[in-house]
């Protein structure tokens, strides 16, 4: 009984080996692939075959992928920027394994795709909205002082540096301020202002929105109010920078 309970078990068995053994001298693959794989699989492999093989089809062997280079042999893009993990070592020079190798806040991919230099942190020239200050006016009036103008130009640099860049001006007065005069209202007046500064300075004024906005001295801070009871941080002009660009950068 015993020997006929094995007798099929042991022809499965023999007729498998020779089918591996065939299958295995056919195609000349030295070890069975597993189903998935896997890192762990690939470093049981020789050196030789590891330069021959490019699992992942980046262009790049195994063997480069594992011992020189440091990115994933199985898969194209290790550090997900768009661009194939050849393409950043021998096109483009970027780092396979940083999806923003300038740290300009945009992608290496993203780079390419503009045009720009994924290599230069200052290509493309941007402007974060903290770069930009805010300039507040005297009470009732529509010149700024001194200090307040090196401001301003502090905003027309970082404008001529960037000049893709438009800008929104966020222009505000206080409630108690008198509104209007023969010049218009105090909003128009500071808007004609600032424009006019801004053009005699190269910004040229198809580059500048302009947004009037009246507040209330209900939206002022304690210790805002100066001595007319008027709020100095509402009389303002708030300067936004525009991005010009097809992508939001990202900074860490
Ligand atoms: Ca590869
Ligand atoms: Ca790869
Ligand atoms: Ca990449
Ligand atoms: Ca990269």
């Amino acid at each position: 009984m015993k020997i006929h309970l094995w007798k099929p078990v042991t022809s499965i068995l023999l007729f498998s080996g020779v089918f591996l053994l065939i299958a295995s001298c056919a195609t000349n693959e030295p070890a069975p692939e597993p189903e998935e794989l896997t890192i762990e699989f690939l470093i049981t492999l020789s050196d030789e075959e590891l330069m021959e093989r490019d699992s992942d089809g980046d262009g790049l062997s195994d063997y480069d992928e594992i011992y020189i280079y440091g990115t994933d042999p199985l898969n194209p893009d290790t550090d997900g920027d768009g661009l194939s993990d050849y393409d950043e070592i021998f096109l483009y020079g970027t780092d396979p394994l940083k999806i923003d190798s300038a740290g300009n806040g945009f992608t290496d991919g993203q780079e390419i795709e503009m045009g720009t230099d994924p290599l230069d942190p200052e290509d493309p020239p941007f402007i974060k909205k903290e770069d930009l200050h805010t300039v507040h006016f005297p009470f009732g009036n529509s010149a700024l002082e001194e200090g307040e103008k090196d401001s301003l130009i502090h905003n027309i640099n970082k404008l001529t540096y960037a000049e893709e860049f438009r800008v929104l001006l966020i222009i505000s007065s206080d409630e108690n301020e008198e509104t209007a005069n023969a010049n218009g209202t105090i909003l128009e007046q500071r808007a004609q202002y600032i424009t006019h500064f801004l053009s005699e300075n190269g910004i040229e004024e198809n580059r500048i929105d302009i947004e009037l906005k009246s507040a209330g001295s209900s939206d002022c801070t304690a210790g805002d109010l100066d001595e007319h009871n008027s709020c100095i941080s509402i009389r303002s002009v708030a300067f936004i920078p525009i991005n010009p660009y097809p992508f939001d950068p990202h900074f860490d």
